[in-house]
């Protein structure tokens, strides 16, 4: 019986899955979606999907019966418990990070040897894996590059750093001593993502939800006190040019890329100017400031900026939406059209 070929998107019903999923489809309306989820796939996106599988990706049997099904060429690895969450439970969350990218990344080399090709893998890093350690030292230092300060302070940030390092074993090193020639069975990439702000989802558990938080309560006519000061600033990008960053890089020839891993930038508001921006186009936002200064603490560990020269030259990563745009465009008209 033969195998259809298949892309396998775990945490597919996430922020980032679910606008994967619509591009990827409108892309290539053949493709065949297999979506994994803890949660059932939105009924707006499943149609578009193969497949809408609920469980969770550290049930081997689960995953078992995913690689004698279908003939997977391709994985984004998408599910994680992000860095707030993480904090109540350091030890589930390293389970599910850290087991389940081990998990997904031994499904992928046994793919791979079912078929005979690389399988892609895309793996959503952040800046999370950026720990610096005294708070006005983010004000000052150059914008980040990828090997300076990563001294993670959260389980999320260790873990994420963790599974780079995973990604680039499996693709540069796997198996290195063995006598049979492994090849190469998997080709990871993965980008360090700022805090996303989607139109279509508000993001639950992590540590940079203050900005969409912020946009969608004002759109719901909701008060809300923001958990940060309105100093704090932190990279920020829209939803769509996340998503096409993964793409560009996901299609970027091998032979270009000289690291697994990338940052990326787009605008670095503060929590205050996000607010502004905010009142402007909700002139009755009802927001506060009210820093829990231990979430805070988290937030100041992270970049205020990051340097993505890298990405600029070896894949043309070129951000289309600035904070402006991103409101006017972006956010105001999806999210007053999803709440009216
Ligand atoms: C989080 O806040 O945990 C995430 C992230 C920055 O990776 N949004």
């Amino acid at each position: 019986m033969s195998r259809k070929p298949a892309v396998l998107i775990t945490g597919a019903n996430g922020e980032i899955g679910q606008s994967l999923i619509v591009a990827l489809t409108k892309r290539d309306p053949d493709v065949r979606v297999l979506a994994l989820d803890l949660k059932e796939m939105d009924s707006e996106i499943r149609p578009r999907c193969e497949a809408g599988i609920v469980g969770d990706i550290l049930d081997q049997g689960l995953l078992d019966r995913l690689v004698s099904e279908y003939e997977i060429s391709t994985i984004y690895h998408l599910a994680a418990l992000l860095s707030t969450r993480g904090e109540f439970t350091p030890e589930t969350a390293h389970q599910v990070n850290v087991q389940g990218t081990l998990n997904l990344l031994k499904l992928g080399v046994e793919q791979s040897r079912w078929h005979g090709a690389t399988v892609r893998f895309f793996f959503p890093s952040s800046i999370a894996v950026y720990g610096i350690p005294i708070r006005d030292t983010r004000n000052t230092i150059d914008p980040v590059r990828e090997h300076n300060w990563t001294i993670p302070i959260t389980m999320y940030g260790c873990n994420k750093l963790y599974c780079e390092n995973l990604g680039r074993y499996y693709t540069r090193h796997y198996k290195q001593l063995a006598a049979e020639d492994h090849g190469r069975r998997i080709d990871f990439r993965s980008i360090r993502f700022p805090g996303l702000i989607s139109a279509y989802t508000v993001p639950s558990g992590g540590t940079s939800d203050y900005g969409p938080e912020m946009i969608h309560a004002a759109a719901k006519g909701e008060p809300y006190a923001c958990f940060v000061s309105e100093e704090t600033r932190l990279p920020f990008m829209a939803m769509p040019d996340a998503v096409t960053a993964m793409v560009q890089l996901m299609q970027a020839p091998a032979e270009s890329l000289s690291r697994v891993v990338y940052n990326i930038n787009a605008f670095n508001p503060s929590a205050g100017e996000f607010a502004d921006r905010t009142r402007e186009v909700f002139p009755d936002a009802q927001i506060s400031f009210e820093p829990d200064l231990q979430r805070e603490r988290l937030v100041h560990s992270w970049p205020a900026s990051v340097n993505d020269t890298l990405a600029r030259s070896e894949w043309g990563f070129s951000p289309t939406y600035d904070i402006r745009r991103t409101f006017d465009e972006y956010l105001v008209p999806n999210i007053k059209k999803r709440y009216s």
